[in-house]
């Protein structure tokens, strides 16, 4: 376990785990908190070591949106002088699949946060929202684009003007997330599927979620076309080589990530 001022990050086997830790406050996500992340996702990601990035909170939170006290007295200038979002635009930039265990509130920045994972695992007893418009604001680290991409326009707005919280099962449902959970397996199944993913082909891995990513923001053809590229490029590694002569001959392969 190595920690950093407000979380936690251990080694687990092949998967990078980090815990918010600032339970006091549900996690709320203030300016230095975020750095850590990214900066900690930043050195997973460069770690030949580890191939999958958990994400997690101590406590009740995952995080329960960006500190308020910190926020409260900004000014529009200011925050553009500060550009805060660089941080949050490097998440994207993460090449290794980062996965959320949502173990509690996960709202405002916090869902957004859980929402620039690629996948989410969810207690039962996590809630998603958007409580910003209870404050006068609105999302502004990707929750209203990311929620309608994945939610659709009507539920989006439902939420978001609401600011009401809704339950894991619910998210489920609007495939918000990928599974619910009972909170004491939360971590455990969490890091055994992150455990799987760690054990496929690398480099593989890294191209499926740029090509998944670009479905999102292209039209098919074009989607196609960049699939096509990323698929020739397999062809290129190590791994391919690897997979295809152990399926020969019947035995598990190893792959390097080269
Ligand atoms: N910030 C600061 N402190 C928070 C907090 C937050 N977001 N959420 C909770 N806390 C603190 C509470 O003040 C309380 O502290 P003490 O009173 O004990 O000192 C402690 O955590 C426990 O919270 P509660 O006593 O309120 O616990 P309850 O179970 O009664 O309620 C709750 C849980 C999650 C419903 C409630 O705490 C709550 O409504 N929290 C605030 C939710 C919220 O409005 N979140 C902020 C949304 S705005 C940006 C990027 C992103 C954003 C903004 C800018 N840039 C890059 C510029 C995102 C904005 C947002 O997230």
């Amino acid at each position: 376990m190595d920690n950093l001022l407000f979380l936690e990050k251990e080694r687990k086997g092949p998967v990078g785990l980090i815990r918010l830790n600032r339970p006091n406050v549900l996690n709320a996500l203030n300016r230095q908190l975020i750095s850590e992340i990214v900066q900690t996702f930043e050195e997973y990601d460069r770690d030949e070591e580890i191939r999958v990035i958990v994400l997690t909170g101590n406590g009740r939170a995952f995080a329960a949106g960006a500190d308020i006290e910190e926020m409260a007295d900004e000014d529009a200038v200011g925050m553009e002088l500060l550009n805060q979002f660089a941080d949050w635009d490097r998440i994207t930039a993460v090449k290794k699949p980062i996965i959320a265990a949502v173990n509690g509130f996960a709202l405002g920045g916090g869902f957004e946060l859980a929402l620039a994972c690629d996948l989410l695992f969810a207690s039962e007893t996590a809630k998603f929202g958007f409580p910003e418009v209870n404050l006068g604001v609105m999302p502004g680290a990707g929750g209203t684009q990311r929620l309608t991409k994945a939610a659709g326009k009507t539920k989006a707005l439902e939420m978001i003007w609401s600011g009401e919280m809704i339950s894991a099962e619910e998210a489920l449902r609007l495939n918000l997330i990928n599974r619910v959970i009972a909170p004491e397996l939360l971590l455990e199944e969490t890091l055994a599927f992150a455990g799987k993913i760690a054990e496929k082909a690398p480099l593989a891995v890294r191209l499926i979620k740029e090509s998944v990513y670009k479905a999102l923001d292209i039209s098919i053809y074009e989607g196609m076309q960049f699939e096509r590229k990323n698929f020739y490029l397999l062809f290129a590694s190590e791994d391919q080589k690897e997979g295809m002569q152990a399926f020969m001959e019947k035995r598990k392969p190893v792959f390097k990530g080269k």
